[in-house]
């Protein structure tokens, strides 16, 4: 697979829509390894949450901030070609915020409200809106399985209020109602290994998944050196982010996969 690179057309693009998309950033050995360990992994069925949409319907997911465990999760967090592409987009060092798996079950997963991930971290005194994310399709992400949606160049608004809807936090309807009349609504459709980078005050969201495959996916998120935050478990300020060769996905993965199914 030819390596990705940051071009200054992507740069541009991120800085004016709010987003890029990169086709196949990780391989199919590195989404099999990370499909197969989240499956099978207990510890992360044991502190999975469940969110509900404003009709009841549940979505679940997990979220850490452990960054120095050698597994296959901080392997894709601590990886060269997300951090490195983070670091350009952001025009600063980034550190993990935390990573967490996304998982909406077949029929039954729910929607995720309109929303800005800056509209959650404002509240944890995150003083600028300088962070982001890199969302990566485990499975296939498309219409019928509840894909992930953004508006385009939604960035540039700037933070929108945010309040309760069904255990979700969404942004104003007004507000997104009147976006939604001048921006374009994109669906992120998706392979299983690529992965978007977005922008922390961009809006999205993601229908209930109404089809027989399930979505799985993994989001990273990182805020900059230079934007102080309150220490809060899952959510920490400044703690410097080692990067770590590409190859530690599989070398971790590999190990990670062995030591939960060979028995001692
Ligand atoms: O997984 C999804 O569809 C949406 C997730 C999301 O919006 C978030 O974690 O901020």
């Amino acid at each position: 697979m030819k390596p990705f690179q940051l071009t200054d057309e992507l740069v541009v693009q991120f800085d004016r829509d709010g987003y890029i998309l990169v086709e196949n950033l990780f391989d199919k050995e590195e989404m099999d390894l990370l499909l197969k360990i989240g499956k099978a992994d207990q510890e992360k069925a044991d502190i999975v949450h469940a969110a509900k949409d404003a009709e009841g319907r549940e979505s679940k997911l997990w979220l850490v901030s452990d960054i120095d465990r050698q597994d296959i999760y901080n392997g894709f967090c601590h990886c060269r070609r997300i951090v490195d592409t983070m670091e350009r987009l952001m025009e600063d060092e980034v550190y993990l915020y935390h990573y967490k798996m996304m998982v909406k079950e077949p029929r039954v997963g729910g929607a995720w409200e309109w929303h800005q991930d800056y509209g959650y971290w404002y509240h944890n005194e995150c003083l600028y809106p300088d962070m982001a994310s890199c969302y990566i399709a485990v499975d296939r992400a498309y219409r019928g399985n509840g894909c992930l949606q953004v508006l385009r160049g939604s960035h540039r608004m700037g933070r929108i209020e945010h309040g309760r809807f069904g255990t979700q936090t969404g942004a104003d309807p007004g507000r997104v109602e009147l976006a939604m009349e001048h921006l374009d609504l994109v669906y992120c459709e998706m392979s299983p290994g690529s992965a978007l980078f977005f922008h922390a005050n961009l809006l999205h969201r993601s229908d209930p998944n109404t089809s027989d495959d399930p979505r799985w996916s993994l989001i990273c998120c990182y805020n900059t050196k230079h934007n102080p935050c309150k220490d809060r478990v899952g959510h920490p300020s400044y703690v410097p982010l080692e990067k770590w060769d590409d190859s530690r996905i599989k070398e971790f993965g590999r190990r990670q996969w062995t030591e939960m199914t060979v028995p001692a």
